[in-house]
């Protein structure tokens, strides 16, 4: 099957076949027309870096199967309380002075109550006025929250939709496919960028791996950040002992994200730390972009910094800088 591969502009009338057939083709022509196309809208040498910090840990009423902060499952993670604004701050200013350019807050909430989306507010204005980009992660979201995020001078807002419309059900029964493309659609509709993508590992098939690419190239518009996470397998899940993915099916999803959504921001996300530094470096081949920088994910550890400073080196990467008002400073780059 021959693709349409877009020499300009952006295509949102993928079919699922087309998804199906990119992700099967040899490795070596996926790889290759992923790095052609990554390079008509990006600079191939400079990543993206974003910080996590989970500002409210565990104790969600969400039944996510991967996922230690859920109350249904029996990990080990300790519950913690919504932060105090000063610790949120000091967190920020932490992962900007290491480099990283957007600070991403996550919540373990089904969806935030208004009295807290006001104490979350306060650390985006707060995290907004150093001069870093702003992202959360709070769950489900009314149209109304929203536009309260939006007025507060929020960027991103991450939800991701995880795997396929198919196999979502074997992942989550808590929350439905359908909500969550509900709120994606609130998130478009007053302006914030969207950061979704999904997890892999989780026992899906190449077939979901194409649905779930599917699903995010036919929005209306491409989510403007695309995190693509490896299943980070915690204990007490019900997907703790799942077989691992083959890495190389990790990369082929990477480089289809390119090829589907090439003027988005493809992050290697969760599951870097068990990542080989050859695996990565396909993936930046492949046309990852961007990643998750700093010792911490939310709950669990990711790749240290000091591996991934060695790393960019020895790749001659470098991290992309954004100017305080949010534009790119080309070739800006962080050693
Ligand atoms: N509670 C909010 C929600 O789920 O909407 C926001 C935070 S949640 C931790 C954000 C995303 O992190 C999930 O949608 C999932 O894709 C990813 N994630 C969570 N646990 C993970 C794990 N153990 N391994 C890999 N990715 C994970
Ligand atoms: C996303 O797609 N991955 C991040 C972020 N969005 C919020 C979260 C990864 C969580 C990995 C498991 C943990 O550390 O709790
Ligand atoms: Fe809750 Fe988010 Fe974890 Fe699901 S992924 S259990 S919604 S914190």
């Amino acid at each position: 099957m021959s693709l349409k591969l877009p020499a300009v502009g952006l295509r949102h009338d993928w079919t699922l076949a087309e998804v199906q057939a990119l992700l099967d083709q040899p490795f070596n022509d996926l790889l290759f027309a992923a790095q052609q196309i990554h390079r008509t809208h990006f600079d191939p040498n400079r990543v993206q870096v974003s910080q996590l910090l989970s500002i409210k840990t565990g104790a969600c009423p969400e039944d996510c199967a991967y996922c230690g902060q859920s109350a249904q499952h029996q990990s080990t993670i300790e519950r913690e309380q919504l932060l105090a604004l000063d610790a949120v701050i000091k967190a920020a200013q932490e992962a900007q002075a290491a480099g990283a350019t957007r600070f991403c807050m996550g919540a373990a909430w089904r969806n935030p109550t208004d009295h807290q989306l006001d104490q979350v507010i306060a650390m985006i204005a707060a995290v907004h006025g150093l001069g870093m980009e702003t992202c959360v992660t709070l769950g489900m979201l009314t149209l109304d929250q929203a536009q309260r995020l939006k007025a507060a001078g929020l960027d991103y807002y991450n939800h991701n939709l995880d795997t396929s419309p198919e196999f979502y059900a074997q992942v989550i029964t808590s929350r439905t496919y359908h909500e969550r493309l509900e709120t994606l659609e609130h998130i478009r509709a007053v302006g914030l960028k969207t950061c979704s993508g999904g997890i892999l590992g989780l026992g899906e098939s190449r077939t979901d791996r194409a649905a779930l690419l599917h699903q995010l190239a036919t929005l209306p518009a491409h989510p403007e950040s695309v995190p693509i996470n490896l299943l980070v397998q915690v204990e007490g899940t019900p997907l703790h002992g799942a077989a691992p993915l083959d890495p190389l099916e990790f990369v082929r999803t990477v480089a289809a994200a390119r090829v589907l959504m090439p003027a988005s921001y493809v992050r290697l996300s969760a599951g870097r730390s068990t990542m080989s530094d050859e695996l990565q470096a396909l993936c930046y081949l492949a046309g990852a972009n961007s990643i998750f920088y700093g010792e911490r994910l939310l709950t669990t550890d990711n790749a240290t910094t000091d591996r991934d400073q060695a790393l960019f080196e020895r790749l001659g990467l470098g991290f992309e800088i954004v100017a305080p008002e949010g534009r790119d400073t080309p070739g800006g780059c962080f050693k």
